[in-house]
């Protein structure tokens, strides 16, 4: 690999990678050459641009020079050659004077993304997209942020489950269905695991965790939403409240950009110009109700008719947090239960209060969780309560009806993780393919 050079001897090398620039001078060709770990600059110092019948080597340095001359960027091409330290080489401090050079994959000579194109020009042409590097970036960052949360479930002794994404119901509510006809029926796809996740309280599986996709109908073009997004999900049994769900969801934000930072640290703040913040623990929490107070008394007035809060309000509180404590993230916490799902439990005592929390990270939502309710009779009487039909929820609410132990989760949004660590406009950005109402391709 390219980044493996600088550490090498000087000598005969084999490079294979992706043209990014030639410079075709009289007497010199110079190749910037890029794989998936780096860029090398090749060079070429026998160009041979006429017959020399003189030199017994002509017809190899006639063809190294026009294949070089005619080398498209993007074509892939293996090159043999010796390597060179060079300081006074930026790229690297290592060129390679060519010998030998291949042309495996030629490319097309009008490539449709160039450096100024727009967001949606570059998402129809994905795959090259992503052999920017910062795009490569983004995915090696996220391979390390969730094997950081796995090792994290699985010290826990967290069991990994694949719940199905085909669904009879609705998994949270009936807003933002998508229907799929399914043989002679019809089946709706997974909004969240959220079912499934409490299933496995009820068969005795203690925690658990899922990484898998999640599907959403929301029509909206934010910055933030998609119609499919990767869900990190987890659930566990034994809790006394939301507190521990939120420990465990601590724990796991940590173990995340502690090991991001560790491994990718220096090259985010090449690409991205970001420095890391691995969080200090606990994270601020503070009650909804009380955050909306905050950020009335700083000028701002959530203007919605429900208790809930709004995309605003989370970058205000979030400002506030920051100036107060120096954090990234907070805990939004007892959110009313008019604004809640089903399944939440409520406060003993203030029935109008549930015991949830959003997660806000640099001004944005990327996580529910709850301690969920688990007593049948008060669960269905909350789901009658909601609007919602006991008998469509038929096969959910069976869980509780043979012993299932208190019990809570939280699912969090890996694309806005991203977005937000990475310090980018767009989910598009940290998306591998976005799906939002106007694109299903690639
Ligand atoms: P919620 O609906 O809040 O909760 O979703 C959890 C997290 O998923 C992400 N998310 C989205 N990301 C991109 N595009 C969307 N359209 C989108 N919708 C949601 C957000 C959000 O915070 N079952 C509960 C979780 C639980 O209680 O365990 C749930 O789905 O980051």
């Amino acid at each position: 690999m390219i980044k493996d050079l600088a550490a090498r001897e000087d000598g005969p090398v084999r490079v294979s990678g992706w043209v990014e620039k030639v410079r075709d001078q009289r007497y010199v060709q110079f190749v910037v050459l890029r794989d998936e770990s780096g860029a090398v600059q090749l060079v070429n110092g026998g160009v041979l641009r006429e017959p020399d019948p003189e030199n017994p080597r002509s017809d190899i340095l006639l063809d190294r020079t026009s294949t070089i001359a005619e080398l498209t960027h993007g074509t892939f091409i293996t090159v043999t050659g010796e390597l060179q330290h060079n300081e006074r080489v930026k790229l690297g401090g290592v060129e390679i004077q060519i010998e030998t050079i291949e042309v495996v994959a030629r490319a097309l000579p009008d490539n449709p993304v160039a450096a100024d194109s727009g967001l949606d020009v570059r998402m129809d042409w994905r795959f090259l997209d992503l052999r920017r590097p910062e795009q490569n970036l983004v995915f090696r960052v996220q391979t390390t942020f969730l094997n950081a949360l796995r090792q994290v479930w699985i010290e826990h002794d967290f069991i990994e489950v694949q719940t199905p994404k085909l669904m009879a119901s609705a998994s949270e509510s009936r807003a933002e269905l998508f229907e799929v006809e399914y043989f002679e029926g019809q089946a709706f796809l997974a909004q969240s695991p959220q079912f499934f996740k409490q299933m496995a309280q009820a068969a005795g599986f203690g925690g658990i965790f899922e990484v898998g996709p999640a599907f959403r109908a929301d029509p909206s073009f934010t910055s933030r939403h998609a119609t499919e997004f990767t869900s990190v999900d987890a659930e566990l049994s034994w809790i006394d409240s939301h507190e521990d769900v939120m420990e465990l969801h601590e724990e796991l934000i940590v173990a995340g950009l502690a090991a991001v930072k560790e491994k990718h640290g220096e090259a985010i703040q090449k690409l991205f110009g970001i420095e890391i913040e691995v969080p200090t623990r606990p994270f601020p929490r503070i009650p909804l109700a009380e955050a909306k107070e905050i950020v009335k008394e700083r000028g701002y007035e959530v203007p919605r008719a429900d208790a809930d809060m709004d995309p605003e309000g989370e970058r205000r509180i979030a400002a506030y947090v920051k100036e107060k404590y120096g954090h990234d993230f907070v805990f939004l916490t007892d959110y009313a239960w008019s604004i809640r799902p089903f399944y939440h439990m409520r406060h003993e005592g203030d029935g109008a209060l549930t015991k949830s929390y959003d997660l806000i990270y640099n001004g944005t939502e990327i996580s529910t969780g709850a301690q969920r309710e688990h007593r049948i009779e008060v669960l269905e009487a909350q789901a009658i309560e909601k609007g919602m039909d006991p008998k469509e929820l038929g096969f959910y609410l069976d869980f509780f009806r043979y012993g299932v132990p208190p019990h809570g989760g939280f699912g969090m949004g890996l694309n806005r993780v991203l977005m937000l660590m990475l310090g980018q406009s767009s989910i598009r950005e940290t998306t591998y393919l976005f799906r939002g109402p106007n694109r299903l391709l690639p």
